[in-house]
């Protein structure tokens, strides 16, 4: 078979005029008139305003195109439209050839019968989805989220391109993937489908070819596996049927593992089909050699949700990811692996794909491989009520399986989830409890997806919704049953301690908002627009209220911010704080919780929001707080009113022996007591290692000078480190610490050593350009310098020792009410 790509000379235009712009593809309606300066960026100020309307008018994208006489020799020959997004006519040479409603499906069509030697004319026609889902509604009014423009869930387009509670309201349309043609004669290959049998040392597997047509011919098919190492093992199949297996034993395998936990070892599969002596058709798949489970079992706490790698139980952590960009032909491999790889250096081993955006492209799946990063899919739906007519339900079937033979091979996948948080919405947020919706769901979650993961990747763990307990509307928010989103700190307004209460199996959501750094919103904003609470902010704030909950939470626990860029300063160690809360409780707890997926890792654009990472890949405090409280080996420390107990989380599959040296210090540092222990720590084992109690020395005066400061040794090196305060930080009698840096610099690496006079804590470091450094936002005892690193080849742009010494910044906690 032949393929050729058709993303080049394309036009597009308005129904309504005759502009015409040249595109090339990905393309999309607000990206082509935002790049021929049509409209304004509709990130910048309170531009989002304007794409309600362009989104409310029908489009064009035309490309007229040649075929010669040996193209259309071919017996066979259609388009494969990868991605349409979304509700379109398709015509070629004015004949109709196709119509599309879901950016969720591959569509593939035959065009041999419209084809002419020389100029062919294709047409998309793309119509509004806003009209769409108003009309829809109207008729049908569906239950769903308030934040998003009503009627979305009607239409199978990204959720969130409609807008969410971080997304602007930017339905923006286009063809968002690759078009292909592809000819060919005789037959193909249409699916393969690798399955794997492990045991001690040895790996089957077993590769289903289908083709497209029944075989009466000379047909051979063959396969070859290219181990990790280059070593190549062929199979061949002469009796060939229109479903053949072949079988391909693979022994001493190279497995496959998350981050952390091993090698990313990877094989590639490559499957040909001959005619004679002619190959007519080959498919390539990577692939990894490994098992993933997910157990769901009852024990002594309720019913366990635990991932197991290869027979290991693994604590996983990660984060969900939303769409990178709200105009999808923004988005590029690169970014994407500067996200993922961000994602593994602060320690990730998975990341849920969130239901209420798109399934991402093949390269989003393929650097998860790569990395180590076990992906959550979530099917395309979110918080909402979904209407299962005859044709809902065969857009959706069709849809999820293009989706599962898509993505089922790749290592990294972990899990299918139906939905997100439609059965918890259904039970718990005060919808109509009416009997069609509830049939609908189950007919959809708990029957169709389920049997079709069982037909077409029956190896794969199949969960019906996140969060869910046993499914059926069984107390979907059990927090001892399967997984969990728990929200009551940020939208309960619970205080960061409410997270102790609960050791959720699994908890696959919980979140709280920051504003993003400062340079992030000077890109949207004028200076007179930079107080959160006026409009232009308002905009770039989608939570209803969150803005007060920033402040309410800030009262808690901070001193109130000298200036706008302290408050957003402080806004992200609220957040940092929050997350590492939980994130250490449940880890602490390790084997009863198995997993915290905090929400969320990125931004579709620069706005307020739960992300770790902003929409310009700035980290905030937040991401460089999780690769801390990720960390493998994690020491931490649990403190109480006057007393704290020292924990080492050990996730490696291999024990550890350390050295704790632990020291209660006054606001200048001064050493009050100290001590220190050795442990031993069980592989995949949290053990609390040593209770403090400073009932006699922690006077209530005391408790606001006072920190506890543990350090932790491996093989008689510093490993990491660890501090508590025994009251709010607002209470606590900080110094001046009179911060100092001292810059230097060697071929690869920028050193910045900080030193402080007095104990302080949340120290940052501004670069004046972007550079993600080896720490921030760390805590500094007085007179200890830590040396922070930035790797030159990381670093956005060139940076004399010069430059940096003028723009370098710093502030800690003292700066959020101090100037100097
Ligand atoms: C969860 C998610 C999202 C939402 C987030 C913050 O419910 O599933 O729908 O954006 O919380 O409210």
């Amino acid at each position: 078979m032949k393929k050729l790509n058709f993303n080049q000379n394309w036009e597009m235009r308005t129904l309504t005029d005759e502009d015409t712009y040249a595109v090339t593809l990905p393309a999309s309606v607000m990206h082509t008139l935002l790049e021929a300066n049509v409209i304004d960026d509709p990130f910048y100020r309170d531009n989002e305003e304007q794409a309600t309307e362009i989104a409310s008018r029908d489009y064009l994208f035309r490309k007229e195109f040649d075929m010669n006489s040996e193209q259309l020799a071919f017996q066979h020959i259609s388009f494969i439209f990868h991605g349409i997004d979304t509700i379109a006519a398709i015509t070629l040479n004015g004949q109709s050839l196709l119509e599309t409603n879901n950016m969720h499906r591959t569509y593939e069509v035959d065009i041999k019968p419209y084809l002419h030697e020389g100029g062919n004319v294709l047409e998309v026609y793309l119509y509004s989805p806003v009209s769409y889902i108003t009309e829809m509604q109207q008729k049908d009014p569906l239950a769903g989220v308030d934040h998003a423009m009503e009627g979305y869930q009607h239409l199978r387009k990204s959720h969130s391109m409609f807008g969410w509670d971080w997304g602007p309201k930017i339905p923006d349309l286009g063809i968002w993937c690759d078009v292909e043609i592809a000819m060919w004669n005789d037959n193909r290959i249409n699916d393969v489908y690798i399955t794997q049998q492990h045991d001690t040392n040895h790996v089957q597997l077993d590769v289903q070819v289908t083709l497209e047509k029944i075989v009466s011919e000379n047909y051979h098919l063959s396969t070859r596996l290219t181990a990790p190492d280059g070593t190549t093992i062929g199979q061949v199949c002469n009796q060939v049927k229109q479903e053949t297996s072949i079988t391909i034993p693979v022994d001493n395998p190279a497995l496959w593992w998350p981050a952390g936990f091993g090698e990313q070892s990877l094989y590639q599969v490559e499957v040909f089909l001959e005619k004679g002596h002619e190959v007519i058709d080959r498919q390539s798949y990577t692939i990894g050699l490994r098992t993933i489970e997910v157990k769901h079992e009852e024990d002594q706490w309720g019913k366990s949700f635990e991932f197991v790698v290869n027979g290991q139980p693994i604590f996983m952590k990660g984060a969900n990811y939303i769409p990178e960009d709200n105009l999808l032909p923004r988005t590029s491999r690169a970014r994407t692996e500067n996200l993922l790889k961000d994602s593994v250096a602060a320690n990730f081993n998975m990341i849920r794909v969130w239901g209420g955006g798109h399934y991402p492209e093949d390269y989003f799946y393929e650097l998860c491989d790569r990395y180590g990063l076990v992906v959550w899919q979530d099917f395309m739906f979110a918080c909402s009520v979904y209407r299962l007519t005859d044709s809902f339900e065969h857009n959706v079937r069709q849809e999820a399986i293009d989706q599962i033979k898509r993505i089922r091979h790749h290592a990294s996948l972990g899990i299918w989830c139906g939905n997100n948080e439609v059965e918890e919405a259904m039970e718990h947020w005060g919808w109509p409890r009416r009997s069609d919706w509830r049939r609908d769901y189950i007919k959809l979650f708990e029957i169709m997806l389920p049997d079709l993961v069982k037909q077409y990747d029956p190896q794969t763990f199949y969960w019906s919704s996140s969060p869910s307990s046993t499914g059926g509307f069984d107390n979907p928010r059990n927090p001892d049953v399967g997984d969990m989103h728990y929200w009551q700190v940020w939208h309960g307004e619970k205080p960061f301690t409410d997270y102790r209460n609960y050791f959720f199996r699994f908890c696959s959501e919980f979140g709280f908002q920051s504003f993003p750094n400062m340079k992030t919103i000077e890109s949207f904003t004028k200076p007179e627009d930079r107080n959160i609470f006026s409009r232009v902010m308002e905009i770039h704030q989608k939570n209803d209220a969150a803005n007060g909950k920033i402040l309410y939470y800030l009262s808690e626990n901070f001193l109130y911010p000298k200036d706008f860029d302290a408050l957003i300063y402080t806004s992200q160690l609220l957040q940092a704080e929050a997350i590492k809360y939980g994130v250490e409780h449940w880890r602490r707890n390790l084997g009863r919780c198995m997993g915290a997926l905090y929400w969320q890792l990125n931004d579709c654009w620069p706005v307020a929001s739960w992300s770790s990472i902003d929409y310009y890949g700035r980290w905030k405090a937040l991401h460089y707080f999780t690769k801390k409280f990720y960390d493998p080996v994690l020491l931490s420390i649990e403190e109480g009113e006057t007393d704290a107990d020292i924990y080492i989380t050990n996730d490696r599959l291999t024990e550890i022996d350390c050295k704790v040296e632990w020291k209660l210090r006054n606001n200048q540092s001064e050493i009050i007591e100290q001590g220190h222990f050795t442990a031993n720590v069980p592989a995949s084992t949290a053990q609390s290692c040593q209770l403090l109690d400073f009932s006699e020395v922690l006077t209530d005066q005391r408790k606001r000078n006072c920190y506890l400061e543990a350090t932790l040794y491996m093989d008689d090196n510093y490993y990491s480190h660890a501090t508590v305060i025994f009251t709010k930080a607002k209470h606590f009698e900080f110094l001046n610490p009179q911060l100092a840096t001292n810059v230097s610099e060697t071929d690869q690496k920028i050193q910045i050593e900080v030193q402080a006079d007095a104990f302080t804590k949340y120290v940052e470091l501004q670069l004046p350009v972007d550079a993600v450094l080896s720490d921030n936002y760390f805590d500094l005892s007085a007179k200890e310098p830590k040396v922070i690193t930035i790797d030159k080849s990381q670093l956005e742009g060139t940076l004399t020792l010069d430059q940096l010494k003028r723009g370098l910044e710093v502030r800690s906690v003292y700066h959020i009410t101090h100037h100097q």
